[in-house]
């Protein structure tokens, strides 16, 4: 039969690969073998870039998952951290958010969720109102005028079930279409499902150094136009016209942001970008305000739109009752799985404000 007779020679040429092998580590170890010595990047082929991308992250976070002072501190403020993810990703314990929490515990909070990205707490029950007093602790806080709000206008409800199915299934970063899009989001699980329902996110850092050098040369100049006609295409163009045109005179529709962005915070460039708001044809160059082109445009921005969607890059949460995550929108993108239905899912989400995103340029 044809198989044995593979397996025979498949056999003999294994054991000539390993004596081969074995000849190899001895000349190793008499100093002879080249491969000693690679660089880190010299071992990462430039066909599959994207793991040498985790690594230089990694290597950007000093090869650990929080800074010595950054461990320290939380270990003086009483908090473990559990890591889940090697780049980000790291759920607190040790801490009950409706309590008054200190400037100190505060800025320890603050300080992971730089360093981490994104965080989580498990078992906060907190109220509306609780729930926009503890994210006030770390800035203003933006109301969303396209969401279902809460008794507390600051708060949005994202609420599905069987006649509303999940829709937050695409890899983005949050309301990149206003002018300076929230920092940062906190969402708190009000009903989970009793399978499926967790969130992703994947580190956008990583994501940008896990893309061909070529590649991030020629983003380095480049912003597209990023508008929230998705929302008003829930509207009826003729019978709404007068609201969509009120709706556009009091919040810009169309801004430019930067393809990759520099976290205002930590200096590192991000990739920047969102398939729903982002005008896929819209990208220029910033230097010689020349458009792309069209064509050359919708290309580039469906490669980079895949880019999130790789699992190296991503940490993945499960909720219960309670869950808080709090997320770094300069730092990761999110996605949650719509695999629940036809069970209810609620969560509750409050923004805090940002700034407006800037370029970044390598030193
Ligand atoms: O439901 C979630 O887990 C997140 C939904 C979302 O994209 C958001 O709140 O920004
Ligand atoms: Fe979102």
């Amino acid at each position: 039969m044809p198989g044995l007779d593979f397996n025979t020679s498949a056999i003999q040429t294994a054991e000539s690969l390993t004596a081969r092998r074995l000849e190899k580590e001895i000349e190793a170890d008499t100093g002879s073998d080249a491969g000693i010595g690679k660089t880190p990047s010299a071992r990462f082929p430039e066909h599959n870039r994207l793991p040498y991308g985790v690594y230089l992250e990694w290597q950007a976070m000093g090869e650990q998952p929080v800074s010595d002072a950054l461990a320290e501190a939380a270990r003086s403020e009483g908090l473990s951290l559990e890591h889940i993810g090697l780049t980000l990703g790291t759920v607190i314990h040790g801490v009950d958010l409706s309590e008054p929490l200190s400037e100190t515990l505060i800025n320890c909070i603050r300080q992971i969720l730089l360093e981490r990205k994104v965080i989580f707490f498990r078992d906060q029950p907190l109220t509306e109102d609780q729930l926009v007093q503890f994210a006030e602790r770390f800035g203003e806080l933006d109301v969303f005028p396209f969401g279902r709000l809460g008794h507390n206008p600051k708060v949005i409800e994202i609420s599905h079930d069987e006649a509303r199915p999940g829709s937050e299934n695409g890899w983005h970063t949050d309301v990149t279409w206003m002018e300076a899009p929230s920092l940062g989001s906190i969402a708190q699980a009000l009903i989970v499902p009793p399978i499926g329902g967790d969130t992703l996110f994947a580190d956008s850092h990583a994501a940008f150094r896990g893309l061909p050098e070529t590649l991030q040369e020629t983003l380095l100049p480049l912003s597209g136009v990023h508008d929230y006609r998705y929302f008003l295409s829930g509207l009826d163009p003729i019978q709404d016209a007068a609201l969509i045109e009120e709706i556009k005179t009091r919040i810009p529709f169309g801004v430019s942001h930067p393809l990759v962005r520099q976290h205002p915070e930590t200096g590192k460039p991000a990739l920047y970008i969102h398939g729903g708001f982002l005008r896929h044809e819209s990208l220029f160059n910033r230097d010689t305000r020349e458009p792309m082109g069209e064509a050359a445009s919708q290309a580039l921005s469906k490669l980079l739109l895949t880019q999130h969607a790789r699992p190296e890059l991503m940490c993945r949460f499960a909720w219960q009752p309670g869950s808080i995550a709090f997320w770094d929108n300069r730092a990761v993108q999110h996605y949650a799985a719509s695999d629940y239905y036809p069970h209810a899912r609620s969560i509750r989400r409050v923004t805090v404000s940002g700034d407006v995103p800037m370029s970044w340029a390598p030193s």
